[in-house]
């Protein structure tokens, strides 16, 4: 242990301990703004570019940034001396001084955490004003949205995109006061091998990186009384979106959000989780084909589009393995616009399906031309929850007061395996719990894969199926899933079925979630609040989902049938 005294008090720390992390532990807050630790995520970042943790140590004639700073026996800290302030004031509005001052209508004013550090720091006035940099918007993949002159130079993206999902789309270019983060050679995004996976947004401090918007063209499609709108939730969006509204993170308003839905005049108001299951059925059929064959395994989930990005660009030699299955909001959506818009006699082209999504990949997704049927896109709009509580407040709706009510059928019916989707390890249980029965015939009666859950980036499972042992895989975090997909391509491991998420610890986490402050701690409660729905539902297997039970029987005939493959597959993900 390092014993040491800060502001006064006597603290003993473990040696390697940085001084920030020293004054937490004795109740010292020190700000700062391009420093972040996710332990879930595997995710820290203390390039200590803003300065802006400065302290005074007793015999330093320089201040050192607390979170890059290493304890040493006896060491005297003064976290807030005249020195420290003035000089932190000072890092504050120098970042200022190259910084928009045109807060009101950012997209992310009151969660900017520059915006609440200047004023937290009393900041009135500008001092410092001189010559700004000027950058380009770029919004040309449709999904993630940057702006460059909102940059303050943190490096949190680079350290997401580069290290923990080692896509390598961002890097520094030039120098001082030129510096730009974008993709090699300054290309659109478009052009880049980014996966829109929407990491880099949930860990940007301002709005240099956000999701392309779309609340003006959904109101649009509201208010034009030619169109039927209709919406569906994902799973992860029921367990987050109250926390834009003063609730708890893991607080479950699925009742309310399909109220609060209805009051912004939807017409029809769905559940993604009536996708989900359809894309066990449809899933669990193929993974039953390749066990029984042995050819094509493992089996990759294909229900995220971050990761299938991901694998395209990086791993094309494996691209036979993915899962053919659209995602559940392209099953959803398929569904929607040709067999419930054929039931409410409705014109798929009158028709328009917004999706809300804790995700900024399935904004890329809904517009691939391939992601349609019949030359119709399944998916007009995809919605992150972060906007639809925008939409809400401007439409003046509390989430927090809205009635219990049920989203519409036959589309909202869903069982508990559909919910699980949204945490990592979800479909993969989810799919396990039909497979069993189907495969072996028998009654499954534990649903519950514990070794499949948690939100270790690597978890794996031997399951006995039949006499068979099925090795399964949940991924979660694109740089675990390299680790895994480089040990398949050099034959060092076998398995049989592995899901993939692209974000950390699932979609609970996605790009398109509440920002928060305490994420490992808000990523726990919000999948608890998935995995509470499951054990409170009174159906936990898709293929015991009544409506979709209906569904099959008064459409699509059998999963893998020749109807379900022209709505809910595609040739090739790319
Ligand atoms: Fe997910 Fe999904 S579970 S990707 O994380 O499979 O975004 O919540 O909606 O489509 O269902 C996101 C969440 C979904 C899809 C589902 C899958
Ligand atoms: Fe990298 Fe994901 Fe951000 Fe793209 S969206 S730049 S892949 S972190």
């Amino acid at each position: 242990m390092v014993n040491i005294t800060i502001d006064n008090q006597q603290v003993s720390v473990p040696e390697g301990t940085t001084v920030l992390d020293a004054a937490k532990q004795a109740n010292i807050k020190i700000p700062t703004l391009c420093y972040l630790h996710l332990e879930k995520s595997n995710f820290l970042n203390n390039v200590a570019s803003c300065r802006i943790c400065v302290v005074e140590v007793e015999g330093r004639r320089n201040l050192p940034p607390a979170c890059a700073t290493p304890v040493t026996e006896g060491m005297k800290i003064t976290t807030n001396s005249k020195r420290v302030l003035s000089s932190r004031r000072k890092n504050l509005e120098l970042i200022l001084s190259n910084h928009p001052f045109n807060c009101l209508i950012c997209a992310k004013s009151t969660d900017c955490e520059l915006q609440t550090l200047a004023w937290e720091f009393g900041i009135n006035t500008q001092r410092y004003r001189g010559e700004r940099a000027t950058h380009e918007i770029d919004k040309s993949s449709g999904a993630l949205k940057r702006d460059p002159e909102k940059c303050i130079m943190c490096r949190r993206c680079e350290v997401m995109c580069n290290e923990v999902q080692t896509v390598g789309a961002l890097t520094a270019f030039g120098r001082g006061f030129n510096t730009v983060v974008a993709p090699a050679e300054k290309k659109p995004l478009i052009e880049s091998p980014c996966v829109y996976c929407g990491q880099c947004v949930s860990v940007c401090p301002t709005a240099a990186l956000t999701g392309v918007g779309y609340i003006s063209e959904v109101w649009d499609a509201l208010f034009n009384p030619k169109k039927k709108v209709v919406v569906q939730v994902a799973p992860a969006v029921r367990v987050a979106i109250g926390e834009e509204f003063g609730m708890q993170p893991g607080q479950i308003v699925t009742g309310k959000l399909a109220a609060a839905l209805r009051r912004i005049g939807f017409d029809g108001v769905f559940d993604t989780t009536f996708g989900a299951d359809l894309t066990v059925i449809e899933e669990g059929r193929e993974i039953m084909d390749r066990l029984k064959s042995g050819k094509n395994l493992p089996i990759l989930t294909s229900c995220c589009p971050g990761w299938i990005n991901f694998i395209n660009y990086h791993f094309p030699t494996l691209k036979y393995m993915p899962s053919t299955c659209k995602s559940p909001q392209q099953m959803t959506g398929a569904i929607a616009k040709n067999y419930y818009a054929k039931k409410m006699g409705i014109d798929p082209k009158d028709m328009v399906v917004v999706s809300v999504m804790p995700c900024i990949a399935k904004k890329y997704e809904a517009a691939l031309p391939y992601e349609s049927t019949h030359g119709i896109p399944d998916v007009d709009y995809s919605i992150t929850t972060r906007e639809l509580a925008k939409m809400l407040k401007e439409g003046s709706v509390d989430l927090k007061n809205m009635p219990e009510e049920t989203f519409d059928d036959p589309l909202g019916e869903s069982t508990g395996a559909g919910v699980i989707f949204g945490a990592t390890g979800g479909v993969l249980e989810a799919a396990l719990r039909t497979v069993y029965e189907k495969y072996t015939g028998k009654t499954l009666e534990d649903v519950n894969f514990m070794a499949v859950r948690g939100t270790q980036g690597i978890r794996e499972a031997s399951i006995q199926i039949n006499g068979r042992t099925v090795n399964v895989a949940a991924l979660s975090g694109l740089g675990n899933a390299r680790k895994v997909l480089e040990k398949i391509v050099k034959g060092e491991a076998h398995y049989d079925i592995i899901e993939i998420m692209a974000c950390p610890s699932g979609c609970v986490n996605g790009g398109g979630q509440p920002y928060c402050h305490d994420r490992d701690e808000v990523i726990e409660q919000r999948i608890r609040g998935l995995y509470h729905i499951d054990r409170n539902q009174a159906i936990r297997k898709s293929h015991e989902n009544p409506s979709i039970q209906k569904l099959y029987q008064e459409y699509l005939g059998e999963a893998g049938s020749h109807l379900a493959h022209e709505l809910l597959h595609v040739e090739s993900h790319n």
